[in-house]
């Protein structure tokens, strides 16, 4: 076991005994949503884990120690904490373990505590991807290359077009990440369920899912897979809404010459405000869809 690393006992216990776990980012919690929906949500996406099934284990660094699996004041303090806690991805770890601090984890570092305590299937809203215009910046997340080599499979609603979802296909094809639509072959964006981008499979069940996770490690590939499930039609969005929210929050972020980890929470809270209401009632939604789809699917894995 690393040395840095915390298991919440009832994680351990679920781990120990085979039994289904499920993990959860913390940067959807301090940087994704404002507080307190965002400590709300986090609780209430707990719960549908536990109702179908599966241990929950919400992760983040807390006083320089890897926390897989939080106490709800654990989660509170880091509800309230919100933006001021440092958004870590994997380069923040070292430095943030060495001076005892807090981070909170995106997709990133909690597929790389996730995969330290032995958990399988992470669930989130949104992945990091390659961003517009990343053909002159550079920008390109780093989940990207945690999902070609850590072996976590992440089960999201697609990324929205704040992203450049093209080229972040393109990306992931030639990392060898497998990308997976839910019910759907468009991969979905978010707040709407279609894209106009092919995902490279449809499967339909948990337990293709979870058959075809299992195959990829049998294979010994090291990378991840990437699950992507269409938010509920009830809550998806007009797209000419949510894009034109998005294009503004675009312009604004280049006009303010934002850039590095800064770009991706600056356009999610310029997005969310733009829109109103509407876009976070629309994020909650979709963070628990994708909750019961990897509860069900760690479910199916234990099998
Ligand atoms: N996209 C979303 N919601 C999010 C994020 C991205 O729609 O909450 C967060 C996730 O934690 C993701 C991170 O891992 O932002 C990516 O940041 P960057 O683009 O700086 O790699
Ligand atoms: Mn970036």
């Amino acid at each position: 076991m690393n040395r840095y690393l915390d298991v919440n006992p009832q994680v351990s216990a679920a781990l120990a005994e085979g039994r289904p776990v499920v993990a959860l980012e913390s940067t959807i919690i301090s940087h994704g949503m404002p507080y307190p929906q965002n400590v709300q949500t986090a609780l209430a996406v707990e719960d549908i884990i536990r109702k179908n099934g599966a241990v929950p284990a919400t992760i983040a660094v807390i006083g320089g120690r890897l926390k897989a699996g939080l106490t709800p004041e654990e989660i509170e303090y880091f509800g309230k904490k919100g933006q001021a806690i440092t958004k870590a991805s994997r380069r923040d770890l070292p430095v943030l373990c060495a001076r005892g601090e807090d981070g909170a984890t995106t997709v990133t570092t909690t597929m790389i505590i996730a995969h330290m305590a032995g958990i399988q299937i992470f669930a989130t809203g949104g992945i990091g991807g390659v961003h517009r215009g990343a053909e002159t910046t550079m920008d390109i997340s780093a989940d990207l290359e945690e999902l070609a080599h850590t072996p976590v499979m992440v089960i999201c609603a697609g990324a929205k077009s704040i992203l450049d979802l093209g080229l972040t296909l393109e990306y992931l094809e030639t990392h060898g990440v497998p990308v997976i639509g839910f019910g759907t072959e468009e991969l979905p964006a978010f707040y709407t369920r279609t894209s106009g981008f092919r995902v490279d499979y449809r499967i339909d069940t948990p337990q293709e899912l979870a058959a075809a996770f299992r195959v990829q490690r049998e294979l010994g590939y090291p990378g991840g897979m990437l699950v992507t499930n269409p938010i509920p039609a009830e809550y998806s969005m007009d797209p000419a809404v949510i894009n034109a929210a998005i294009d503004q929050a675009i312009a604004e972020c280049n006009e303010k010459g934002i850039h590095g980890k800064a770009t991706t929470p600056f356009l999610l809270a310029r997005v969310a405000e733009l829109t109103g209401g509407d876009s976070l009632a629309s994020n909650i939604q979709l963070v628990f869809n994708n909750a019961a789809l990897a509860a069900k699917t760690a479910a199916a894995l234990t099998e």
